[in-house]
């Protein structure tokens, strides 16, 4: 056994990071690859991997360092790889029963990798929240990728690491996705049908398949954004049950009315999208049924009804879907809502958004409208209770009682998704019907 310094290897063009997590302390038994610290510059974080096992002796560097290649990160006492792997194990083997081994199929049938769930006997009282994660077993542990100081990190607080997505590299998980987990599921309600139901589902597991025994594969790490959004899309559809009411607006006369605001709109520097108008909109929808305009209570006892209008829009970026949100909707005209888009989307797809310029949101539309598609489900942007989804509009003949001919219409596509624990399906269709009322005439909605 030989001490060895641990080394910042080539770390591509960053030059000199901030230390923003420490993820091993003396002691530590560390494996190939575990996560030394967490770094970050402005433009993304990563995790420094040891390149060597053995037990940490010193660690050189704490939070708010700066370092760069070559600086010294810990001093380690090295065993060899046969020692390092058992090592490993036995750590691992310390905190957790030896896995049930999963076997990969050999067809491409889905077949479920352990036992049939039995939520019953783990569903906890109601009012009494389960520990973090307790309602799972704990096999999948191993499997997960944390550092050991992640992992004890993760035991204190009794946190199930399986269940935990992990945004670090090759999936790792990080002290802050722990932190993540925990203060999502304590934001949860916690009802005995949404216990049984998580815990059901946290039993199943997707098979591993070699899917290069079928052709040639690549492998491309998700961006950070996709990891996180990812997470919080995967929650939001277990956690809400959604119900998605389609309508249909003829937004001809609109259509003409923006058209004919462009040169005004251009003057002052703004496009003026249909998209303006939907928020606008959806902002007088929001105050006829302010069920809408509401999140449901922690506890999941009460609704929390805002009395403020601030509407987030999905938007399309080259690293994946981020929200920003056009604050008090209720007191901006259409030209100052378009601005608000413009600025908001440029610092999206230029990685500039503030975090305080992604939260406080009400209500989210997401506009597929410039891209294509006739209907989609999109997923509530969760503690909001619903989103409309827009996509592209089309001309249409549209029956005319009075001439009784049919007339060319521009018809614009609405999907509703909404939380059903909070709003019922005849609120659903008043809603898409108060957007198509409004959308239908310019008057009302400008008023
Ligand atoms: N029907 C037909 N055409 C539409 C339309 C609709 N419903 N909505 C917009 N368009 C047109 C616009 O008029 C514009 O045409 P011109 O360039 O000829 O003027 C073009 O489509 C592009 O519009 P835009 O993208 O500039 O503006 P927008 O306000 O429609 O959209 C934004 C802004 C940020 C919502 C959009 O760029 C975007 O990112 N959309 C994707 C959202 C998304 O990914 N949602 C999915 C979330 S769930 O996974």
């Amino acid at each position: 056994m030989s001490v060895k310094d641990i080394l910042v290897p080539d770390i591509g063009d960053f030059e000199s990071v901030d230390i923003i997590d420490v993820l091993v302390s003396p002691g530590d038994t560390i494996g190939i690859d575990d996560s030394l610290v967490t770094v970050e510059s402005d433009k993304a974080s990563m995790d420094i991997p040891t390149p060597e096992a053995g037990v940490v002796k010193e660690v050189k560097v704490k939070v708010g360092d700066k370092i760069a290649e070559g600086h010294l990160i810990i001093t380690l006492e090295v065993i060899d790889r046969i020692e390092s792997k058992s090592a490993d194990v036995a750590a691992a083997k310390a905190v957790i029963p030896e896995p049930a081994k999963a076997e990969a199929p050999l067809v491409a049938v889905p077949e479920p990798t352990r036992p049939a769930p039995e939520p019953p006997k783990q569903v906890k009282p109601i009012g009494k929240p389960a520990p973090v994660g307790a309602h799972v077993d704990t096999n999948r542990e191993v499997n997960s990728h944390a550092s050991p100081s992640v992992r004890k990190f993760a035991r204190e607080l009794g946190v199930d690491l399986k269940l935990v997505v992990g945004s670090g590299p090759k999936n790792r998980i990080l002290q802050s996705d722990v932190q993540a987990f925990v203060k999502d599921e304590l934001a949860k309600p916690r009802t005995e049908s949404m216990t049984a139901g998580a815990s059901a589902l946290s039993t199943l597991t997707m098979p591993i398949i070699d899917f290069s025994k079928f052709g040639e594969i690549k492998t491309q790490p998700l961006s950070r954004i996709k990891k996180l959004s990812g997470a919080n899309l995967h929650r939001n559809w277990v956690t809400a049950p959604h119900v998605t009411q389609f309508d249909e607006a003829d937004i001809t006369d609109l259509e003409d009315f923006r058209k004919s605001m462009q040169a005004d709109a251009e003057k002052r520097g703004v496009k003026l999208t249909m998209l303006a108008f939907l928020i606008k909109a959806s902002v007088n929808a929001l105050k006829a049924y302010p069920n809408f305009n509401a999140s449901l209570s922690p506890d999941g006892d009460s609704l929390i009804l805002k009395s403020y209008y601030n509407v987030g829009f999905a938007c399309d970026t080259p690293d994946g879907l981020v929200v920003p949100v056009v604050k008090n909707v209720q007191s901006k005209d259409v030209l100052e809502i378009a601005a608000d888009l413009m600025d908001l989307s440029a610092k999206a797809r230029e990685r500039k958004l503030k975090v305080e310029e992604m939260q406080g949101g009400c209500f989210t539309i997401s506009s597929l409208g410039g891209i294509g598609g006739t209907m989609f489900t999109p997923i509530i942007n969760c503690p909001e209770v619903a989103i409309l989804g827009v996509s592209r509009s089309s001309m249409q003949p549209v029956y005319d009682k009075e001439t009784k001919s049919f007339e060319p219409r521009l018809i614009l596509p609405l999907s509703l998704s909404y939380d059903h624990r909070v709003i019922d399906g005849a609120d659903g269709a008043r809603f898409t019907s108060h957007m198509r009322m409004m959308l239908s005439d310019v008057r009302r909605l400008l008023l």
